[in-house]
């Protein structure tokens, strides 16, 4: 008997968008269908979907424009902007469309979108802020630019080689990035170094010994439905003369080409430090690079479109991101004065209602300042121009109530301490309108602390701004279970107003609902366990309590606080096997300062007490722990929609806001914290029932650190937390090198001016809170859920509205 024939199944016919996406391959791309790999793919539906991205880019411009609207401009060093197709194709509601049309050609899309490049020219928090920001601004339908730094290799990638951090260089661009468009026409001159001819009564001319030409490339970014689409340009560096060809035909081939070299060399890395002032030359050359390509931009479009300068404040809002782009206060006196004629008191007038700082922390050693010798030999010109601002400040200064000498040296732009340096957070300070912290504990330790006596001469300038986060990203393209979820039980109105998330509230007491929420977690935390069974060789238990915290790695921010616990924890399920422990698996990712000596030891130990705990048979299933390597954005949108547990632990005091903390309550995750930055809001939020708080206030810190803090007496009268130093001190983690963190150790013993051991009860105790909620699962998901509807208050659509109603004046 034959086999009946079956006829193949008709080929589903192709979209118009298909063929585009192909046509787009073959001309664009240069491939045909056979011969494309996936990076072609990958390019060819970018390239499709940015043509439609234009059209509304364009609009978006021209109605601004004919609007002649005020316009906001956010200048920061930093935009962590992670991958961008996804969330393009989420906000223009064009993702099933585009799957489809793939798939018919025989892409996959999540597939593609995988391959794409996570663009990280930013550190963390304030990188990602910065990122979110943008987006905002977009939904919101504020015309927007972000303006930066196109960096040649941003955030290092993080391997971990036998526990030990190392640092690679991030290739972003290795294939392009078809997202960007170079503007040849916007072009301009930055120079450095020189001579100022004139003084400052008569006209003032700065002659630079080098310059640089920096060059724009504008990335569109889409909003919420595709509202709006706003630009973010960032600024890369050419020599004007690529080549000396006389150098060159003389035979010096390299010297030649230094000048190139040199202007490459600006644009090359992102400083990988989060935490300390970078303090070379480079740094500074960075900062002022592309301040003053942003301010001339800014200046030549506002000219271009109103004519007179003199309404700039009327027409631009410049918001700094943190003190990173402060020169571009004296940069726009430069231009004011020098270029446009303005006598001094109207440009600093213009320059203070134009410009807004915000920012990002209180950590002395993170205070930008410049040695005042390397300033004036690279930036002799805005030297002149910050002596003179300085003069203005200080004589406003003498003149108020009751300032001591003290005050109005703490007031001063320049530090007379020891070697003379330029103060960036004071210029930045004097020369706007508004002063910002990022969450109401860290602004009001603004005013106590670092501003204290700026903040006593101008009384109205600190404001606060608590930080907020895409809910697009951060849930709706992270999380399609929740979301799905969400939408079921509430309706899609939460989707433009995370406001709405509040309707969810009834539903934590609805058995049917916690059932399906925990199956969503459930289902994503199976996605987490393959994925690093997959890409580390460790099998997880979905089952088990998912403790997570990922973030830069810093002593402030205590990982070593929950590494110990981890080992005290370690050491009494080994003691009372029998006992009734709630299986947990400790996750952390994150990246340290390259150069940050106790950050990188903290790395090697998590990954030393992972070694060990994971392959102990008597801890089994009870314990795991992992160290996920090279933290980055793609990886929390994998990470935080499977996290049970949120820790977010730092010393009080030292967290300026934190965002991470909103992502994972966002997602359903309780927090484990301290009454430190936005947790202290996230509290109030969700109720002190859904959060778990412990430890010293940022008061208590403060007091213990002026007092007498004694870690050797705090240790030594806890059994569990002195077994757990000394079972590290002594090398039972570190068997290949016994001394390993015996220094790391002793500096608990001495000073500990993070106060893990002081906090070290108190967590542990929250801890086994924790566990005894776990054991009620149906009040743990009720709490969960009470986190996703509480916590829309965190978006960042609420901040921005904030930003442009009380600072920038733009709704
Ligand atoms: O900014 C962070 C703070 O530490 C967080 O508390 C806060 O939530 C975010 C956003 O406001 N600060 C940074 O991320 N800082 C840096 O990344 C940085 C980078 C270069 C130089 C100095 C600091």
């Amino acid at each position: 008997m034959t086999e009946p024939e079956i006829a193949p199944a008709p080929a589903p016919a192709r979209s118009p968008l298909a063929d585009r996406i192909v046509d787009t391959l073959i001309h664009r791309i240069g491939k045909d269908e056979r011969a494309a790999r996936k990076h072609d793919w990958l390019a060819a539906t970018i390239l499709t979907l940015r043509d439609e991205i234009i059209d509304k880019w364009m609009a978006s411009t021209r109605q601004a424009h004919a609007a002649g609207a005020k316009r906001v401009y956010y200048l920061s060093l930093e935009f962590l902007i992670g991958r961008l197709l996804r969330d393009a194709l989420s906000n223009l509601g064009r993702n099933a469309e585009v799957g489809d049309a793939l798939a018919v050609l025989g892409v996959d899309l999540a597939e593609i979108e995988e391959i794409e490049p996570d663009a990280a020219l930013g550190n963390g928090g304030l990188g990602r802020l910065a990122a979110c920001f943008m987006e905002s601004m977009a939904t919101l339908d504020l015309p927007a630019y972000g303006y930066g730094i196109r960096y040649v290799n941003g955030m290092f990638r993080q391997r971990i080689d036998d526990g030990w951090q190392v640092e690679l260089p991030e290739t972003w661009l290795a294939h392009g990035n078809p997202w960007e468009f170079e503007r040849r026409e916007s072009a301009y001159f930055v120079g450095f170094g020189g001579e100022v001819i004139g003084n400052e009564v008569g006209h003032v001319h700065w002659k630079p010994a080098e310059a640089v030409e920096a060059l724009a490339y504008d990335t569109p970014v889409v909003g919420w439905r595709g509202k709006r689409v706003n630009t973010l340009r960032l600024w890369s560096a050419r020599a004007f003369d690529p080549i000396r060809l006389d150098a060159f035909n003389a035979g010096d081939h390299i010297g030649a080409l230094a000048g190139q070299v040199r202007a490459e060399s600006l644009v090359r890395v992102l400083y990988p430090s989060d935490s300390s002032a970078a303090g070379q030359e480079l740094r500074l050359r960075q900062e002022y690079f592309f301040s003053s390509a942003s301010i001339q931009d800014i200046v030549r479009r506002h000219v271009q479109y109103f004519g007179d300068i003199r309404t700039l404040p009327d027409k631009a809002a410049i918001q700094l991101n943190d003190t990173h782009p402060a020169v571009s206060v004296a940069e726009l006196m430069r231009l004011l004065i020098d270029h446009h004629d303005l006598p001094f008191d109207e440009a600093w007038e213009i320059t203070r209602k134009t410009f807004g700082y915000t920012n990002h922390t209180l950590l002395p050693e993170a205070l930008e300042s410049w040695p005042l010798p390397l300033f004036e030999r690279l930036l002799p010109r805005h030297m002149q121009l910050i002596y003179a601002i300085n003069g203005r400040v200080l004589r406003e200064a003498r003149k108020s109530d009751g300032m001591s000498d003290q005050a109005v040296a703490a007031i001063s732009l320049i530090d007379e301490n020891g070697e003379r340096r330029v103060r960036m957070a004071n210029l930045a300070f004097v020369g706007s309108h508004s002063v910002n912290g990022v969450a109401a504990l860290h602004t009001a330790l603004m005013k106590q602390t670092v501003f204290a006596d700026l903040h006593r001469l101008y009384p109205a300038r600190i404001n606060n701004k608590t930080n907020g986060i895409t809910p697009r990203r951060w849930l709706m393209d992270c999380n399609p279970g929740l979301t799905a979820l969400v939408r079921d039980a509430i309706g899609a109105e939460f989707c433009d107003d995370t406001a709405k998330l509040q309707s969810l509230d009834s539903f934590s007491n609805d058995p049917s609902f916690r059932e399906r929420f925990s199956g969503v977690k459930r289902s994503n935390k199976v996605g987490l366990s393959n994925f690093i069974g997959e890409s580390m060789g460790l099998r997880l238990d979905p089952d088990a309590l998912f403790d997570v915290q990922i973030k830069r790695v810093h002593e402030y921010k205590r990982q070593l606080l929950n590494i110990i616990e981890t080992v005290a924890l370690y050491d009494q399920i080994r003691s009372h096997p029998e006992e009734d422990w709630t299986p947990r698996v400790k996750i952390f990712a994150g990246k340290a300062a390259s150069s940050y000596h106790n950050a990188k030891l903290i790395i090697k130990l998590a990954n030393d007490v992972a070694k060990r705990v994971n392959s102990d048979p008597s801890v089994g299933g009870l314990l795991k722990v992992a160290f996920l390597p090279n933290y980055n954005v793609s990886l929390a949108e994998r990470i935080i929609p499977a996290a049970d547990l949120s820790e977010q632990i730092s010393t009080a005091g030292m967290e300026a806001s934190g965002t991470g903390n909103m992502k994972f309550a966002l997602n359903g995750a309780l927090t484990i914290g301290t009454l430190d930055g936005a947790n202290i809001e996230i509290k109030e939020h969700v109720g002190d029932d859904n959060i778990v708080i412990f430890g010293l206030t940022a008061d208590e810190v403060a007091a213990k650190r002026a007092g007498s803090y004694r870690p050797r007496e705090v240790i030594e009268g806890s059994r569990e937390l002195s077994q757990a130093v000394n079972a590290i001190a002594s090398g039972v983690f570190s068997p290949d090198d016994p001394s390993r963190y015996r220094e790391l150790m002793n500096g608990l013993y001495d000073h500990d001016w993070f106060m893990v051991a002081a906090d070290f009860d108190a967590y542990t105790a929250a801890q086994r809170a924790v566990d005894a909620r776990w054991a009620d699962q149906a009040g743990w998901q009720a709490a969960a859920i009470r986190n996703v509807a509480r916590v829309g208050w965190f978006s960042s659509d609420r901040t921005i509205g904030e930003y442009a109603r009380e600072i920038w004046g733009v709704m």
